[in-house]
């Protein structure tokens, strides 16, 4: 996969507009999200190994907000020969195209559909995997119970939803720990003060964390039967919910 360095926010900007998954990111995104998110590779391999233990022949896959497809490669690679497909779903068309590369990159048995489209418009039917890896938290709030009761109703029974996300906490001593444990991942990363404080500001408007409670109220009230996050470091976390 791509490993261009991510020097995006390394030059002041005048005014730093709204995050965009563009051309521009989609060249550096392999390299930024493994510099941002710790766990990352973790979170992926498991991937596999709930994929391995939870596709069931004959069913979807769903990888939502998919990206550059890492976590459809890793799924993909996982679960060998059993007549699914997996439906790749990114309205980034930038992502899309080098997703397609990266994909053509490996053989597999396993089809990927590969679709350009928001992700609140997608049907989900007889899915026994549905992926939500650090998607969720780009919709508004308001839009965030009526895709995860699509969800709900696309999953089989004994399916599994795996959503990781970046959290809020409401202890405000807990919140400023854990953020500043994750400043210092990102220095630790070669982050500059200046690209981390613009790379801030313009993800303020667009990604709003919920709490770990909120996520469980809302998958609870879905119908979801078993959660429980499986994975968490600093501010970050993924759960997983078992209808
Ligand atoms: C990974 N899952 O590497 N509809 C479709 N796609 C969307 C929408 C939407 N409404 N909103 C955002 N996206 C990946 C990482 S990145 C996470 C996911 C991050 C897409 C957006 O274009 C981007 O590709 C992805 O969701 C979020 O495992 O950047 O922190």
């Amino acid at each position: 996969m791509n490993t261009s360095q991510d020097k995006i926010y390394s030059q002041e900007f005048e005014n730093v507009g709204d995050f965009q998954f563009d051309d521009k990111v989609a060249g550096v995104f392999n390299d930024m999200i493994r510099r941002s998110v710790p766990g990352y590779g973790q979170i992926l391999t498991t991937l596999g190994a709930l994929a391995n233990k939870y596709v069931t022949p004959d069913s979807y896959v769903y990888d939502l907000g998919c990206s550059l497809g890492a976590a459809t490669l890793s799924i993909r690679r996982s679960i060998g020969s059993r007549n699914c497909t997996i439906i790749a779903v990114d309205n980034s068309q930038p992502m899309l195209e080098r997703c397609q590369e990266n994909l053509r990159a490996y053989v597999s048995d396993t089809p990927v559909d590969l679709v350009c489209s928001d992700i609140r418009d997608i049907h989900i039917e007889n899915a026994s995997m549905v992926v939500l890896n650090f998607t969720l938290q780009f919709l508004v709030p308001k839009d965030r119970e009526k895709l995860l009761k699509t969800i709900y109703k696309g999953l089989k029974p004994g399916g599994i939803l795996v959503l990781s996300e970046k959290l809020n906490f409401e202890d405000d001593s807990i919140q400023s720990l854990l953020d500043d444990l994750h400043l210092d991942f990102k220095r630790a990363n070669g982050y500059s003060e200046l690209e981390i404080s613009q790379k801030r500001s313009s993800l303020e408007n667009v990604m709003k964390p919920d709490t770990l409670k909120q996520h469980e109220i809302r998958l609870k009230a879905q119908g979801f039967v078993h959660f429980n996050p499986w994975f968490q470091c600093f501010n970050f976390a993924s759960m997983i919910a078992i209808k």
